[in-house]
């Protein structure tokens, strides 16, 4: 067959929905009530891949009450027998893998090696851990009921695997599902749809919704959802806070982070070096726990900045489809000039920054990875979340000092420490406010392992048995909570 890389395949499925979306409701493609519709670009070209239906609050509220008239039946199932629809779906990804890949990669501007090696897989991996929850689910959570009809917002940095980690637990826990993709990333979402379609999951069971904030605050606002799952900006995961207060919804927010990448004096320095590419260059930075302050010790620093200036010099900025490129396109125009912004600012305040000569394509949203030395702890650069392919980096002289650095932001998503001393690494470890610390390792994921954060991270988790209680109630509380205020 063709290459990995070659997107006819893709070409021909747009070309089949006349590149032109609508939502997915109750089992069938339905055009907005408002006819608005919306362009998803491609980052590395800017053209047009698609429009998509933008839903107002009509087709909100069909969804939510195909998913609420799919629940009885669907709950009423039987663990195995909705594991089964899981394990089709599990087996649907892999085999569109490569399409499904390739429109990733063209949606997003994420490097074609990622998406094949590393979304996909994953997106596969996660039905399949989920299915067998499902089959168990009588048997490891007795006395627990689905939480009902659950709203869901993803963002774009991992826009089908994303996908995955909501839709998969809530399946298996019993739940429907009205789930919102990113409007810069609706494509994946919407040909999983299709392929839940194929193996005749229940129409209603899920519902894909496309829209920008607007659809989405709409969903958090309808009245007749039990729980809403978000991943997104902290700004934006306040307002569903505030916007959900008082309301009987079940809550789970996951959002941003600064992760601290510490480097102790007896690391091993190139094994250190290729973790800092995949904490920081991985999917150009746009990584909810992307490693993105490096914390050295001062010993060391200099002769670390060295090295990991050579490996940036051979890293590869360029089209997404080639699979020698190891850093893609920006996703939106918007979030490139926010990271342009904040490395002005970063420099403004004082920071040195280096980024490789290698030559960057003329065309397309691309920014080269940075590496910013000399940053104050109280810098911008290094509190806020930049979401791009740049690193702050930081100097400690004790361990005490690199875990109040580590801690010094107001976020506590994930951590990755360096050292050939385990006392060090586990001490250390333990004092670091973060909802997933690696040693000497770092972005390790696995379905079975619940992936959250803590402070303005958010809360809950996602993934393993921790992640399936977001979906579940005790069925006792369930009845009452039902019961709606007057
Ligand atoms: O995120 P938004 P944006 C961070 C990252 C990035 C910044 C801005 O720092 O630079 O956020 O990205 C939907 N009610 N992260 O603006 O807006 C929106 O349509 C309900 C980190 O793209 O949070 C999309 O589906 N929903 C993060 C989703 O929220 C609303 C990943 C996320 O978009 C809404 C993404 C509203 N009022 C960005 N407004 C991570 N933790 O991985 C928007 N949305």
């Amino acid at each position: 067959g063709p290459a990995p890389e070659d997107p006819k395949e893709v070409e021909r499925w747009l070309d089949a929905h006349k590149r032109s979306f609508g939502n997915y409701i109750d089992g069938a493609w339905q055009k907005p009530a408002s006819g608005e519709y919306f362009a998803t670009n491609n980052p590395a070209t800017g053209d047009k891949i698609a429009d998509v239906a933008q839903a107002d609050a009509a087709d909100v509220d069909a969804a939510v009450q195909a998913a609420r008239k799919a629940l009885p039946a669907w709950q009423a199932l039987t663990g195995h027998q909705r594991a089964r629809y899981l394990y089709a779906l599990a087996r649907q990804v892999q085999k569109h893998s490569r399409r499904l890949a390739v429109l990733e990669t063209i949606d997003n501007g994420k490097p074609i090696r990622e998406s094949r090696d590393i979304d996909i897989p994953l997106v596969a991996r996660h039905f399949y851990h989920h299915a067998g929850w499902a089959q168990l689910l009588e048997s490891e959570f007795p006395g627990y009921t689905a939480c009902g009809v659950v709203g869901q917002i993803i963002p774009w940095n991992f826009p089908l695997l994303m996908f995955a980690w909501k839709v998969a637990p809530a399946l298996a826990a019993g739940n429907t599902v009205v789930i919102k993709p990113a409007e810069y990333t609706p494509l994946t979402a919407l040909a999983l749809a299709e392929l839940a379609d194929e193996i005749g999951l229940p129409p209603g069971v899920l519902n894909v919704i496309n829209g920008d904030g607007r659809t989405g605050a709409l969903l958090v606002e309808h009245d007749d959802i039990d729980k809403i799952a978000f991943t997104g900006s902290t700004e934006v995961g306040r307002i569903i806070r505030k916007a959900t207060a008082g309301s009987t919804k079940k809550l789970s927010l996951e959002l941003g982070g600064k992760s601290p990448f510490i480097v102790f004096d007896d690391a091993d320095m190139d094994s250190a070096v290729e973790g800092l590419v995949d904490g920081i260059w991985f999917n150009q930075g746009q990584v909810c726990c992307a490693g993105s302050r490096l914390l050295v010790q001062e010993r060391i620093a200099e002769a670390f900045y060295a090295k990991a200036r050579a490996r940036m010099e051979t890293l590869r900025v360029g089209s997404p489809l080639d699979k020698s490129v190891d850093i893609g396109a920006i996703v939106a125009p918007v979030q490139l000039e926010r990271i342009r912004a904040l490395v002005d600012q970063g420099v403004a305040d004082g920071a040195t920054c280096w980024q490789p000569q290698s030559t960057m394509p003329q065309k397309g949203l691309y920014f080269p990875p940075t590496l910013l030395t000399g940053v104050h702890p109280t810098a911008t650069v290094a509190q806020e979340e930049i979401f791009g392919p740049v690193l702050a980096a930081m100097t400690f002289r004790t361990p005490s000092e690199a875990i109040e650095l580590a801690n010094n932001t107001t976020y506590g998503l994930a951590a990755s420490i360096w050292s050939e001393n385990i006392n060090v690494a586990l001490d250390v470890a333990s004092q670091v406010k973060a909802g997933v610390v690696w040693v000497n390792s770092t972005n390790l994921f696995d379905a079975s392992c619940g992936f959250g954060g803590y402070r303005e991270s958010g809360y809950g988790r996602e993934g393993g048995r921790e992640g399936m209680y977001e979906y579940l109630e005790p069925a006792w509380g369930h009845e009452r909570a039902k019961q709606k205020r007057p």
